[in-house]
């Protein structure tokens, strides 16, 4: 790292999604000085660079938001109960100009490295627009959805059509009239088969690994809608925070087998015609990931689902799961359906994998070139320490993260690592997994309080104090979400939740299972503890 410097803040804050916004606002408020860094060429995060055709939250609307400014909260309006990414990306905007946080903002500027400075007690970080900056404390917004996961195949460079990750969108792209493959059905892949289904001239769904999907339940947010949300928004937050996923429903405490096979469907069927994912696999049986008897249960209900959806009994068979239910649970605006066009295909990857792609487009092992247009790759992302291990980031002992997490990305709270003083991950490993905005206020307010802490003294001091948590506590924590997840089936479905995506990354515990209640109850518990699981010097 070249150590000159060519500019000093008290925080740098790194990316500029829900995490970095907020967090930035909290420092400012706090009178730091922070200089947020973006390698986007604006606002918005996953937002800002998942602009593909379909693109949706699954939370809804009123939830998929900050809860801590409450006159926009009563405001700011939502045309539906999910919102589109337009919609997302101009509410940060919104957010970003109300608050005039634009200043402090620097786009288009990566940070490529970081290295703590023991003697300064300072983080050097290097940009990728050229000047390094120096800060106190160095906070990561830089996502846990963010890095893209791109599979290579032999010949990709041939192939002369258009090539695009969902996560990196091109802003203009017509899919009018073109013959496209879509390689992934995860969350990504359903959302943009759905949407352009309709208008292409052909479409080429590559799958590895079919997937349960239920209806999100979508529908215009009508004026009453919004008008009880408003005289209730407190108790919903209220609930929301104190539930385990924080998608606005109660989870269930009923295990699936001591009900009635009559009152199994109800409840399934009731959950189905409601919508949304999260809710299907935890408001109706509170064992469905963990009993294999409940699971299959449930995936029966959504396999029969399929059938009546899908009338070609070979596109049927092909869609249609068999292992467990048991991957993040996703829900559709009608994805089954459009596999009744004659225009759109499903190929099946276990049965004829991909041999190469060529000029025109992809050839299988049965023999078949694919002829295509556009290849969207909807492939995923190396999720949760993706960003932190594309780049070297060096604590106290010249150790990088990358090296420090070869066995698997490990931290305290989801926010700190032992060796990395005054640095603070928002949506770090082994942090909540719920809907997400009210787990990362709750971590931006955890981090600001922390920050305050030290900040405070060292205006009085002169000096720095430097956070830094134990190994203890970040031994302890990892131990503790690993137990969380032992009886989990999502451990035996791969997924990114395990790190089982990405090839050659190390499967481990990537997520606190215990739900965004009993974390925010750690939190607290932490700070009345006078942060035992952290050192000041
Ligand atoms: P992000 O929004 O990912 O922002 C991180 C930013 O950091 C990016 O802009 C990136 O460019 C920047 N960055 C990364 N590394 C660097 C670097 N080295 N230097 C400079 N900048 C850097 N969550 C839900 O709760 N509900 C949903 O319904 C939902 N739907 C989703 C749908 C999609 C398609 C995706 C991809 C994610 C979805 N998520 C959902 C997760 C979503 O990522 C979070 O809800 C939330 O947006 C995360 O905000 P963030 O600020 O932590 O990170
Ligand atoms: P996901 O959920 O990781 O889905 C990626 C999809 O791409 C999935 O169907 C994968 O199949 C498939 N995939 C990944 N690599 C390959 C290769 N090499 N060949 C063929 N198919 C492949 O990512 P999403 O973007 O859909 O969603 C991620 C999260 O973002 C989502 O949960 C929301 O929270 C938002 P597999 O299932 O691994 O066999």
């Amino acid at each position: 790292l070249d150590h000159t410097i060519h500019s000093k803040v008290d925080a740098i804050v790194v990316g500029a999604g829900f995490g970095g916004i907020y967090m930035c606002k909290k420092l400012v408020d706090q009178g730091l000085s922070v200089r947020l860094i973006e390698a986007a060429s604006d606002i918005g995060g996953t937002w800002y660079w998942n602009r593909y055709p379909g693109a949706m939250s699954d939370t809804n609307s009123h939830l998929y938001r900050y809860s801590w400014d409450k006159e926009d909260l009563l405001k700011y309006p939502w045309s539906r109960t999910y919102l589109r990414q337009p919609e997302i990306l101009k509410y940060l905007e919104h957010v970003v100009e109300r608050h005039n946080l634009r200043q402090h903002m620097q786009f288009n500027t990566m940070m490529t490295g970081a290295e703590w400075n023991p003697e300064t007690n300072t983080w050097t970080v290097q940009t990728s627009t050229g000047p390094n900056l120096e800060a106190n404390y160095l906070v990561t917004g830089v996502g846990l959805l963010s890095k893209q996961n791109f599979p290579v195949y032999p010949g990709i460079d041939k192939y002369k059509g258009k090539l695009y990750h969902s996560g990196a969108w091109p802003k203009q792209y017509d899919f009018k009239g073109k013959r496209v493959g879509v390689l992934g059905n995860g969350s990504t892949g359903v959302q943009i088969i759905t949407d352009i289904a309709d208008y292409v001239k052909q479409l080429v769904c590559f799958q590895r690994t079919p997937q349960y999907v239920v209806p999100s339940g979508d529908k215009v947010a009508t004026p009453e809608h919004r008008a009880e949300v408003n005289a209730n928004y407190d108790a919903i937050w209220k609930q929301a925070k104190e539930s385990a996923f924080a998608f606005g429903f109660e989870e269930s405490t009923t295990p699936l087998m001591s009900v009635s096979k009559e009152e199994r469907e109800r409840v399934f069927e009731d959950a189905w015609q409601k919508g949304n994912g999260f809710r299907f696999m935890f408001g109706t049986f509170s064992d469905i990931v963990t009993s294999e008897e409940a699971n299959e249960e449930a995936a029966k209900f959504i396999r029969s689902k399929i059938r009546g959806k899908v009338n070609d009994p070979e596109k049927a068979r092909k869609l249609t799961p068999t292992d467990f239910y048991a991957r993040r649970p996703l829900c559709d605006a009608g994805y089954y359906e459009k596999f009744n066009y004659d225009h759109v295909d499903i190929v099946d990857l276990k049965e004829a994998p991909i041999t190469e792609f060529t000029e025109k487009g992809i050839k299988t092992a049965d023999g078949i070139e694919h002829e295509l247009d556009a290849i969207v790759f909807a492939t995923g992302f190396d999720a949760v320490d993706g960003n932190y291990t594309s780049i070297s980031i060096k604590g106290k002992n010249d150790e990088t993260l990358k090296q420090r997490w070869a066995d698997g990305a490990t931290s305290y709270l989801g926010l700190s690592v032992p060796d990395f003083p005054n640095l603070f991950m928002i949506l770090g490993p082994n942090g909540p997994f719920t809907n997400l905005p009210p787990s990362i206020e709750t971590q931006v307010e955890f981090i600001e309080e922390l920050i305050a802490r030290s900040f405070g003294s060292s205006a009085e001091t002169g000096s720095n104090r430097v956070i830094e948590t134990t190994t203890k506590a970040e031994h302890d924590w990892t131990e503790m979400c690993d137990n969380i997840s032992k009886d989990s089936l999502f451990r035996k479905a791969d997924s990114w939740i395990f790190g089982a995506n990405v090839p050659g990354k190390k499967k481990s515990v990537l997520f606190y299972f215990g739900g965004l209640g009993q974390y925010r109850q750690v939190l607290d518990a932490e700070v009345k503890s006078g942060y035992k699981g952290y050192h000041f010097y």
